[in-house]
């Protein structure tokens, strides 16, 4: 059987930041995310007698299938009782030489995809759980709108996966992306979380401040209350940064192009402008800001020479079925 699914990235408010079990995916801390209009991944598998192997097309290009793509097909294949190939084919809507690849979206959607062509009709906590072994925020990435990853305690993992905190028409809160020239990311978001748990000595205190962050982003979206999400996702993400600069190896995510951008930010603020950034595990900055600041933001930051592209997202919608075809 084959089946399409379509999944949207997802912008991190109070970030996942390092695994308390590698294998299992399963985090330190819990996390809330907006899912983002218009980054989409769209994600086909065929399940195929006939092939000897499984088959991965990115953008129309066949690629070595990742372990975790693999791992994910034989979860799936476990709980179908099948020894069935796939082929998957994948493909972006958003341009991964810049650095926006989302592996949210890449494995929210191959979750969805690869389930129901092998005739499994999870429920969404069941499908978070999938979604959350092949990438960790991917969790996320199966509701619209906001969402939040409940880190769960048990070792086997079962009680970790996200819920819905509110849908995507609750907010129509603009999210301007500002896309800096930058080189190839050196540091995995897996290896720079990794290195910051065994290594920087401010990990616990960020794990703490995770759980005060989670309790003001809720307060936050419920009032629509962009002050206060804007200020706290921005600290979450400069402490975030902060400790993976502060871990052995040092890793930074930025490049100068980052700090012009938190520069302008600063100055567009005094001018009365309400916008905050956050940044993930990479150069690009997310802009939280107003729809009355929308158009402003956007001249400024293209006027910036060290940004290439800014794209207007803002709150999307959920993983979701395009096509199932049985043979
Ligand atoms: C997040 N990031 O919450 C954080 C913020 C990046 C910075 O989740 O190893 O690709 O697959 O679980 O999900 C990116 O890391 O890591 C990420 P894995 P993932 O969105």
């Amino acid at each position: 059987m084959r089946a399409t699914a379509v999944a949207n990235a997802n912008l991190a408010l109070v970030k996942y930041w390092g695994k308390r079990d590698e294998k299992l995916i399963l985090p330190q801390h819990g996390s809330i995310s907006l899912t983002l209009q218009g980054l989409e991944t769209r994600t086909s598998v065929t399940f195929d007698r006939t092939l000897a192997h499984d088959d991965v097309l990115v953008n129309g290009k066949p690629v070595p299938p990742a372990g975790r793509v693999l791992g994910l097909l034989d979860l799936v294949r476990g709980m179908a009782g099948s020894d069935c190939r796939a082929r998957v084919e994948s493909e972006n809507s958003f341009p991964t030489a810049v650095g926006l690849a989302s592996s949210a979206a890449a494995f929210a959607a191959l979750a969805l995809a690869a389930s129901r062509a092998a005739g499994l009709f999870l429920d969404q906590p069941g499908l978070s759980r999938l979604a959350r072994q092949g990438s960790g925020s991917a969790c996320r990435s199966i509701y619209g709108g906001f969402a939040e990853w409940l880190p769960g305690h048990r070792p086997d993992g079962s009680d970790s996966f996200a819920e819905p905190v509110a849908p995507e028409e609750h907010w129509d809160l603009p999210v301007l992306i500002a896309l800096v020239r930058s080189g190839a990311k050196e540091v995995s978001s897996a290896q720079g979380m990794a290195r910051s748990v065994a290594t920087s000595p401010f990990y616990p205190a960020w794990r703490e401040q995770a759980a005060k962050d989670l309790n003001l982003v809720r307060q936050a979206i419920a009032r629509r209350d962009l002050a206060l999400l804007g200020r706290v996702a921005e600290e979450n993400a400069m402490r975030m940064h902060a400790v993976a600069m502060a871990a052995e190896p040092p890793t930074l995510y930025w490049s100068p192009g980052t700090v012009a951008v938190l520069e302008k930010v600063r100055s567009l603020r005094r001018q009365g402008l309400e916008v905050y950034p956050s940044m993930d595990a990479g150069p690009h900055v997310h802009l939280l800001t107003s729809r009355e600041s929308v158009a402003a933001l956007r001249v400024e930051l293209l006027a910036l020479p060290e940004v290439s592209e800014v794209r207007l997202s803002g709150p999307g919608p959920g993983v979701r079925l395009l096509d199932v075809e049985t043979p």
